[in-house]
């Protein structure tokens, strides 16, 4: 009885400190995973899926393969350079073989489309295909295809951000499924 009524307080206690932060929205519970350097093209300059549809609440699970890859927000207007303020994974999940031993993790906020790359500028990954959209407005002559020809040419900007910090999201570990 004792242990059931302190369960209740710290319900209780979770469920306050949500209701006093309007700016996250309720989770749904969905998870979608996005996987940095999946070969299924491109020999792993490549995000699959890279074209995703979300909910306002959905979680997006990035999971790094090989070499040294991040996810890093971007504009539609300016493919390989950092959004101001952005979402930025820094450079925390370089693995050698497998999926790195961390994810990152951030919620949907909104339905604007979200615009992305990766920062690694050896290999000029973002030029080469590295290249992703969250919720692309299909009715827009704003593609994922357009973005990906914009991206060519272009010269990949660093977040102004250190290396290794990420910001708009968290690093988790990596649970297996
Ligand atoms: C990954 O690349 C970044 C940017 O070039 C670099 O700062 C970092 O040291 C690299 N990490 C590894 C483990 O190679
Ligand atoms: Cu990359």
């Amino acid at each position: 009885m004792v242990a059931f009524t302190s369960i209740l307080v710290a319900a209780t206690a979770v469920l306050g400190f949500v209701s006093a932060a309007p700016s996250a929205p309720p989770p749904t519970g969905v998870i979608h995973r996005i996987f940095a350097g999946s070969t299924v093209d491109n020999k792993g300059l490549h995000f699959e899926p890279e074209n995703v549809v979300a909910e306002i609440g959905d979680l997006i699970e990035v999971h790094f393969l090989p070499k040294n890859h991040t996810f890093t927000q971007a504009s539609f207007d300016k493919p390989c350079e950092p959004l101001a303020g952005g979402i930025f994974s820094g450079f925390n999940f370089a693995t050698a073989a497998g999926e790195s031993k961390d994810v990152f993790t951030f919620t949907i906020e909104n339905k604007e489309p979200l615009w992305y790359y990766c920062s690694q500028i050896v290999g000029g990954h973002c030029q080469t295909g590295m290249t992703g959209v969250i919720n692309q407005n299909f009715d827009s002559a704003n593609t994922l295809a357009a973005f990906k020809a914009k991206a060519v040419g272009t010269v990949t900007k660093q977040p102004s951000v250190n290396a290794l910090d990420s910001q708009g999201g968290s690093i988790v570990p990596n649970q297996p499924l």
